[in-house]
């Protein structure tokens, strides 16, 4: 159902600071640490190693003031640490819209992978400073730090969009962005089994 209850906001300014990827006024702001990635990452003993030796932040959003209620239209910054876990890069939990509703995505600071997956096509696009991301309707979405510094973007969502975690445990991302031994950042299928093309 719609949620009406809330009254929209009044016209607003936000200040946007492009130098260190944060709004003004700024809403909530989440932390992501290792633990909240649990089911994620292909490496599981690497992963309770990693939560174990210091449960360390992978990723920060920071919300504007803008509701996450029907019929608004709120934005975030989402900003991934460089690392791996095994050797799997960095990421978000990724999600999928309940409603199968779009999304934009910003490319500010660093270099990231926008990976997105319908349940049957993945695809991959590369992120860098100035590349807008177009999450269509029913492709679930998750980023990807594949560079050595912090990688920012700003979210641009309908404000009743949801994020649907489950989905993404059920169904998986259709592939894992990994770098092995210090080269180049390559693309494999969900079970990790073997190279493939986004
Ligand atoms: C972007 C938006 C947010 C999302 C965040 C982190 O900023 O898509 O809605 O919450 O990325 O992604 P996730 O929710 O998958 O952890
Ligand atoms: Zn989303």
């Amino acid at each position: 159902m719609p949620d009406f209850a809330a009254p929209p906001l009044r016209p607003l300014a936000i200040a946007f600071d492009q130098a260190t990827a944060t709004l003004s006024p700024e809403g909530a702001t989440l932390e992501r640490r290792m633990s909240s990635l649990e089911g994620l990452f292909l490496d599981h003993e690497a992963w309770q190693a990693s939560v174990a030796d210091g449960d360390p932040v992978v990723y920060r959003v920071q919300s504007s003031p803008v509701p996450e209620t029907d019929r608004e239209l709120p934005q975030s910054i989402t900003t991934i640490e460089p690392g791996t876990t095994g050797d799997e890069l960095w990421m978000t939990k990724g999600h999928q819209h309940p409603n199968h509703q779009g999304e934009i995505y910003l490319a500010l600071h660093g270099h990231g992978g926008l990976l997105m997956f319908d349940g049957q096509d993945a695809e991959w696009l590369d992120m860098t400073p100035g590349t807008i991301g177009y999450i269509p309707p029913g492709w679930a979405h998750r980023s990807i730090n594949v560079g050595a510094d912090p990688y920012s973007f700003l979210a641009v969502y309908p404000g009743g969009a949801g994020h649907d975690y489950g989905w993404v445990l059920e169904h998986g991302m259709g592939r894992r962005a990994v770098r092995r031994d210090g080269g180049a950042v390559r693309l494999l299928s969900y079970d990790g089994a073997d190279d493939a093309g986004a």
